[in-house]
Order: structure tokens, then C-alpha cells, then sequence
């Protein structure tokens, strides 16, 4: 049986962000960024994320990324705090995430 190299996860996973998304493609495209895996996002790797998409002012949009979405004030944006990014993302960002029912 041949062993074949294909192509990573990371590569086919990749898509434009530019169209419409949704809550779960824009949170899979996020955790991508999650590049310590501790299953939380930083201010850093928030930051990586919207200048992937040539976003400006990263830096600030980070800033105020983690104050909007950081409920408990822990300084990271975890999994039950996702749903206050993606508010964030489409107010902030411009990005277009389909909310579906
Ligand atoms: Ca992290």
C-alpha cells in the first residue's frame, strides 16, 4: 500500500474571507489562529488574524476586540466568549457571518 503525502488541513481549509461565512467557518478560521492551542484566542493572535485579512489598525481593533467579546475580563477570548467576537466581526471587521437558525 503506498503512503501518500496530501495536502495539510490547514491548506484545504484555507478559503477566501472575503463572502459570506458562517458563525462556524468564521470559528474554525479563528482557532487556525490559536497558534499556543490553549483553545483561547489572545490579543496577539486576534491581532495575526485581522491583519490576515488585511484588516487595518490591527493593533487597536485587537485591543478592542478582546474588551468587546471579554466577558469575564480574563484577557483571552475563549470558547463561550466566540459569539461575542462574531458580533464584534461583523460590526468591526466587515465581515459578512451568516447566522444560521
Ligand atoms: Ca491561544
Amino acid at each position: 500500500m503506498a503512503i501518500r503525502t496530501t495536502s495539510t488541513a490547514a491548506a484545504a481549509t484555507t478559503r477566501s474571507v472575503d463572502g459570506d461565512m458562517t458563525v462556524e467557518e468564521f470559528k474554525e478560521w479563528l482557532m487556525k489562529f490559536d497558534t499556543d492551542r490553549d483553545g483561547r484566542i489572545s490579543r496577539e493572535e486576534l491581532q495575526r488574524a485581522i491583519r490576515s485579512i488585511r484588516g487595518r489598525f490591527s493593533g487597536w481593533k485587537s485591543r478592542r476586540g478582546i474588551r468587546y467579546a471579554d466577558s469575564d475580563g480574563s484577557g483571552f477570548i475563549d470558547e463561550g466568549e466566540m459569539d461575542n467576537l462574531v458580533v464584534f466581526a461583523q460590526k468591526s471587521l466587515g465581515l459578512r457571518i451568516v447566522v444560521s437558525n
